[in-house]
């Protein structure tokens, strides 16, 4: 009763930022991202009578207390009801990234879980239903990262959410010429994490609305946008509506302002080096680091750039990457 799963981060392109069900982690908007190559979480989970306790062992340091061990043995939970069984579960994971920065961890964490845990389990889950499940205790981005390539996380109707799950606007190989990267400004853990930013957000900020209505706009900008390959659509689109969110965040009480100095230095240089003829965009989570989405030739000369910003500890370059996958590497 032990598997093995390996899952890619995603990053939003049109983002999800508010629930309709804070129980079951149901959005307010639709959202699509991209499934990343380079970020992922390696994930073993080992049901066994021996264990009189979950434990959860992540980068290497065992989770005694906390809201991140709270949110996996939930999800233990959810998995064992689904497959009938009581044991309880040993679970090792690592990410390949720094944790809780803004760079979906989360999203890795819980498919990788979603994944080892029901294979673990004795079940097979499909697409649908492990998106179904990845969302319900952790992340709900974490719907994203079970599809590779270009994602749509639908908003669903049904109360129970069973059609609020994510599918794939197009596969990694649609696209290959596309790259995000991701500079590391920093690697301090939030303060606010994104469950309760969102609730804060959907309660407090003026803007809230407006938002809605812009992101309802922006999704079909970027599903066109997407399987006609036009990059500067996708782009403009997906900054447009990262500012608009983070406009929802700024005007929260209390505000919520993830950027740093960094990210504000980055931002102006992308404004700048698109004026020169470099087409690049960016893109910001609930965090402080810069995604910047552009095509392959300019890497390169972006990178170039990028190195002489003395705030950029890490730029990682990411490709469009596939869905989760099994793996015989276990952790213990
Ligand atoms: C996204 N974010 O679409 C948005 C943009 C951050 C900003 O999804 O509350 O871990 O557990 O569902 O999915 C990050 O938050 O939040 C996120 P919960 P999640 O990628």
């Amino acid at each position: 009763m032990k598997a093995t799963a390996i899952a890619n981060a995603n990053i939003a392109l049109i983002k999800y930022w508010g629930k309709r069900d804070e129980k079951l982690i149901l959005p307010n908007n639709g959202s699509v991202s991209l499934t990343l190559d380079k970020l992922n979480t390696i994930t073993t989970v080992e049901f066994d009578k021996k264990y009189d306790k979950d434990i959860l062992i992540l980068d290497d340091q065992e989770l005694k207390e906390g809201e991140e061990l709270e949110k996996a043995i939930k999800h233990l939970d959810l998995i064992r009801e689904i497959s009938g069984i009581k044991e309880l579960a040993k679970v090792v994971s690592k990410n390949n990234f720094p944790t809780a920065a803004g760079l979906a961890s989360s999203a890795s964490g819980f498919t990788a879980l979603s994944l080892a845990g029901t294979k673990a389990a004795g079940k097979d889950l499909d697409q649908k239903e492990l998106s179904i499940l990845a969302r319900r205790s952790g992340s709900g981005s974490a719907a994203r990262s079970c599809v590779g390539g270009f994602v749509e996380w639908l908003k669903g109707g049904k109360e129970d959410g069973t059609d609020s799950y994510a599918v794939q606007i197009a596969p990694p190989n649609h696209w290959p010429e596309l790259r995000m990267l991701t500079t590391i400004v920093s690697t301090v853990k939030k303060k606010v994490s994104s469950t309760a930013g969102m609730d804060l957000t959907v309660k407090t900020s003026p803007m809230y609305k407006a938002w809605l209505a812009a992101a309802a706009e922006d999704l079909e900008k970027m599903r066109k946008g997407v399987l006609n390959k036009d990059f500067k659509s996708v782009g403009k689109t997906a900054e447009s509506n990262c500012l608009n969110m983070h406009a929802t965040m700024i005007t929260t009480h209390p505000s919520l302002i993830y950027w740093m100095p960094t990210t504000l230095e980055i931002i102006h240089s992308v404004l700048s080096w698109r004026d020169q003829g470099l087409e690049c965009y960016f893109t910001i989570d609930a965090g402080p680091q810069v995604k910047i989405i552009c095509l392959e030739k300019d890497v390169p000369e972006l990178e170039k750039k990028l190195k002489n910003i003395k705030g950029v500890k890490k730029i990682i370059i990411c490709k469009p990457g596939g869905g989760p996958r099994l793996t015989d590497n276990h952790l213990f």
